[in-house]
């Protein structure tokens, strides 16, 4: 009998025992935080249990919103939230108030849900570092200032990946304990990959350097094989793929979108901070992903993010391309 392996199955850390593990080393930690995560783990175990039982998307979308409002809000531990489904942000009222921000899209890749197909909850966290009346200034922060930053991917299974500056760590949710529990501990993604990941029906509207990287995964001159496409369009889904498997995950610019498609501080920062934590990189096509400065809460960006080699690639060809110009 496998004893190591038995321990390993009976030995269960859950995520808020790994969250409290880790708040541990903090000896001026409250337990704010912890309680926060509880709350944002409520809301992915509500929107697990919404998806599983095939509700519409029109009406997952707003239920998950107000699950995960009234979820964080009611935790007492954050004072400003910006939700992709809410147009303003919302600011909790002074007796509820606490020390986080957090940002979150509740239902990523909703054009997905009708058909079966992997989604997400994306969400990043920053802290208010004054006590005064909160604004949006306390969220239009860079994204190298979030704290922590996480997905739940509601798919085959449920699974939470969460780094809260100390790696990247995933959790499968054992729906018989109703648990997340540490299943892929300390994940790091391959520092090479062989899989692209794009709308590649955008191609027409590329810039250069796109244009030229897709190319180049499609008829290498290295003498490198050439690599397969994966594209959901489900960004956790596509992400989380990358992650595990190595790769890169692209949302360039394009004359119709010049600033891409996908949003800074729901999608860009959370996803680009855990491939960093993860060994990897993302990068805008000007600059290190995490190191923008938003100015509007749902502004997008372009996003090139994934194993550390493949996006020095395509840093290389826009750094040429500037060169040029
Ligand atoms: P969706 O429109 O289905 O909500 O930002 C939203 C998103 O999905 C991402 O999850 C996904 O990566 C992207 O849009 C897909 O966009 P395209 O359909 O343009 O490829």
């Amino acid at each position: 009998m496998d004893h190591e392996a038995d321990a390993y199955r009976t030995d269960l850390m859950t995520i808020t025992r790994f969250v409290l593990n880790e708040q541990s080393k903090y000896p001026e930690s409250r337990g704010d935080f912890t309680i926060l995560l509880s709350n944002i783990v409520l809301g992915c175990k509500f929107v697990c249990s919404a998806v599983n039982k095939g509700e519409e998307q029109k009406k997952l979308d707003v239920l998950s919103n107000d699950v995960f409002v009234k979820a964080l809000v009611s935790s007492g531990r954050t004072s400003v939230l910006v939700s992709e489904e809410d147009e303003e942000a919302t600011f909790v009222e002074s007796s509820k108030r606490g020390k986080y921000c957090v940002v979150f899209d509740p239902l990523d890749g909703s054009s997905n849900i009708d058909c079966g197909v992997s989604i997400g909850t994306i969400f990043g966290i920053y802290t208010m570092n004054h006590t005064d009346e909160p604004t949006t200034e306390d969220v239009l922060k860079p994204g190298n200032e979030m704290v922590a930053a996480g997905y739940c991917m509601y798919g085959s299974s449920c699974m939470l990946v969460l780094s809260t500056g100390t790696g990247v760590h995933g959790f499968t949710l054992d729906p018989s304990l109703g648990e997340f529990i540490l299943t892929h501990p300390d994940i790091k993604i391959p520092k090479k990959g062989n899989i692209y990941s794009v709308n590649e029906g955008n191609a027409q509207n590329w810039d250069g350097p796109t244009t030229k990287y897709v190319e180049n995964c499609k008829f290498p001159t290295d003498g490198s094989p050439a690599k397969s496409l994966r594209y959901v369009g489900s960004m956790v889904a596509d992400v989380h793929r990358t992650l595990l498997y190595g790769g890169i995950f692209l949302y360039p610019a394009d004359k119709k979108s010049p600033n891409g498609k996908l949003r800074v501080l729901y999608e860009v920062f959370p996803m680009s901070f855990l491939m960093e934590q993860a060994g990897g990189q993302a990068f805008t096509g000007k600059k290190r992903a995490l190191d923008l400065v938003p100015e509007k809460i749902h502004e997008r960006s372009p996003i090139f993010l994934g194993s550390y080699d493949d996006v020095e690639e395509i840093k290389a060809l826009y750094a040429m391309e500037e060169k040029k110009n």
